[in-house]
Formats: structure tokens, C-alpha cells, sequence
């Protein structure tokens, strides 16, 4: 494997799963495989779990591991061409990307949706750059439009966890103060249409994605409908995508928090939210903190999805 930004580039999912199964049951049995190999992690954004089970994952791979945090110490990156820099930043990205590239054998990178140019973001201008200016390969640890180490996770995690072959997941739209990205719902629903499962999404109206990444899944405006016989509730705010209203927060209305009422309407669904969750908005303390609650080991398994795809990229290089 070249790069990994989407479902797209991980090739047959039942063997994806596989190989990550296979590596969960001894994370240690490649730790040759990274020697004298380094990892570059660049974050542009904040993050908990992506950074430390990314890095843990290479560590069992027996890889060295840089993590830069653009915001906290580096100089601020320009990252339009044409500009003249006689601004508060001082170095481009045009530059900064391919001197990342030659200190490292594989590199990571965390950049969100700014979310003011929906343009700008689908064309994935940052991540893009990365691939061709820095000589290295390239995987997406949450991009403008995709999270697909989230996605994998969360594939894993609905294997390991389902009753039936084909079980009924269902996206919900969750209420949430602030704008956020995208990029998990679309990945999320990217990869649970390739893994073909029965794919329900429910939000506000004004909420509707992408519809290349609902693809066949069904749209349910009424959240109690769309939750009735669920294997599975995947909770998580975004912001609107339609225009004229990219970017913005139509609706933070708390009857759309999930709480045991509505999960009481499931097929004793499990409930899976990638995190950072904010609690009684997003779902209520007594179903995170539910027998049914699977965020704890959605989260662990973050690591053998990084461990799947770093593992794949070094065996590429
Ligand atoms: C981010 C998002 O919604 O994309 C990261 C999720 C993994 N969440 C927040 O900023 C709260
Ligand atoms: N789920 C996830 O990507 O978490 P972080 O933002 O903490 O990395």
C-alpha cells in the first residue's frame, strides 16, 4: 500500500479485518518490519487517541516515532501559493513539506475542515499536497473530509461485536455546541457501505451529506424510526454540507441526544461514538456508561487499525 486516505485504498475489507484480527492476537510478532524506519506524525489539529495509538502501533512495529504539532512551536505555514508573505507567517508549506519528507520514511497527517470554503475543503488541498511534495508515503490520521483510521476502528470493533452477517447500523446526528467537520460521518458511512451492512441515516433536515459518501445507505429524518430493530447506534455531530449553509450549526437540539428511551427502541444496539463525546449532548452519561457501550474498545482497536496500515505501508517501501 502507496497511501491510505480512504476505504478506497485498503483493497478487500474482509481481509483487512482479518490481518487486523491476526495482529491483535500478537501485536509484537512484526517488530522487525519497522527497524531503522521513522514515522513522522504532523498534527495541525488536537487529538488524543489518534496520537497515542498511532504511535504505539508503530512502536510495536519497531519504528522510531516524530510527532510535530504545527501550532506549538513550529513557525505558522502559509498554505496558499501566490501569497505575499509579508504576514505573520513565515515559512510555506511548498517548502516545509518536502524538508518534512527527509527526515522520515512515512508520514501522518492530521488537518481538519476549516469549514469556511466547502471547495477547498473536498479538494483536499492539504493532505493532496502532502502526497505530492513530500516524496513520502502519505496516511490521513483525520483529513478535511475523511477519518479512515476512525472508519477502520469502527469496522473492526461491528465484527468483533455483531450477531447477524448483515446487522442494521445507524448514523445519528447528535447535538453538539460547535461546528465540526464532516469527515467521520462521511468515512463512516464510505466504509460501511463497502463492508455492505444495512446503513440507516438519521439527522435534521439541513443536515444531509455528501451523497457520495451516503451512497446506498437510507436516509431517516425521524430519529425513533431509524433506530427501531438497530445492531448498532454510531452517534456524532456535524455541521450542515449543503449550501448555502456549509459549515454552520442548523440545529442543537437536545431531543436528538441519545438516551435510553431511544436506545430502548434497538435491538439492544450497542452504542459506538469515535470521541472526543460530550456527554449529555451528545448521548447521555447512562448510556456511555451502559454494559453496551462499546467507545472503550472502538478506541482500543484505533491502535490495530494504525498497526494494519503502518505494517502495509512499510511493507511497500
Ligand atoms: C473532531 C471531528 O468532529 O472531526 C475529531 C473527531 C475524531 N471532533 C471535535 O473536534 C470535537
Ligand atoms: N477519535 C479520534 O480521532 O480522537 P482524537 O481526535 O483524540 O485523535
Amino acid at each position: 500500500m502507496k497511501r491510505f486516505t480512504s476505504v478506497h485504498d485498503i483493497g478487500d475489507l474482509k481481509q483487512a479485518v482479518a490481518e487486523a484480527l491476526e495482529i491483535k492476537r500478537d501485536r509484537f510478532q512484526y517488530t522487525g518490519l519497522g527497524r531503522n524506519r521513522t514515522l513522522l506524525m504532523i498534527f495541525f489539529n488536537s487529538s488524543l487517541r489518534t496520537r497515542l495509538s498511532t504511535e504505539k502501533a508503530a512502536l510495536n512495529l519497531g519504528m522510531n516515532v516524530m510527532v510535530l504539532d504545527v501550532n506549538q512551536g513550529a513557525w505558522k505555514l502559509e498554505t496558499e501559493r501566490g501569497v505575499v508573505m509579508d504576514g505573520d507567517k513565515a515559512e510555506h508549506l511548498l517548502e516545509a513539506i518536502p524538508v518534512m519528507g527527509c527526515y522520515c520514511d512515512v508520514i501522518g497527517v492530521r488537518s481538519f475542515a476549516r469549514l469556511s470554503d466547502k471547495a477547498v475543503d473536498y479538494e483536499e488541498r492539504i493532505l493532496e499536497q502532502f502526497i505530492r511534495h513530500s516524496g513520502r508515503p502519505v496516511f490521513s490520521m483525520e483529513a478535511a473530509t475523511r477519518h479512515p483510521l476512525q472508519s477502520f476502528a469502527d469496522l473492526i470493533t461491528i465484527e468483533e461485536h455483531k450477531r447477524v452477517a448483515r446487522p442494521k447500523v445507524v448514523l445519528t446526528w447528535a447535538p453538539h455546541p460547535n461546528a465540526l467537520p464532516q469527515a467521520v460521518p462521511n468515512s463512516f458511512a464510505e466504509w460501511m457501505n463497502a463492508a455492505d451492512y444495512d446503513l440507516v441515516i438519521t439527522h435534521p433536515v439541513g443536515y444531509e451529506l455528501d451523497p457520495r459518501f451516503v451512497g446506498n445507505a437510507r436516509v431517516e429524518y425521524d430519529q425513533r424510526k431509524a433506530f427501531a430493530g438497530a445492531d448498532f447506534i454510531y452517534a456524532k455531530n456535524w455541521s450542515a454540507y449543503a449550501d448555502p449553509h456549509y459549515g454552520e450549526v442548523l440545529s442543537r437540539d437536545r431531543a436528538w441526544t441519545v438516551d435510553r428511551e431511544k436506545m430502548a427502541l434497538t435491538n439492544d444496539a450497542f452504542f459506538m461514538h469515535c470521541l472526543p463525546v460530550r456527554r449529555n449532548m451528545i448521548v447521555t452519561d447512562e448510556v456511555i456508561e451502559s454494559p453496551r457501550s462499546l467507545v472503550i474498545p472502538e478506541a482500543a482497536n484505533r491502535e490495530i487499525a494504525a498497526q494494519v496500515v503502518l505494517k502495509r505501508l512499510l511493507e511497500a517501501l
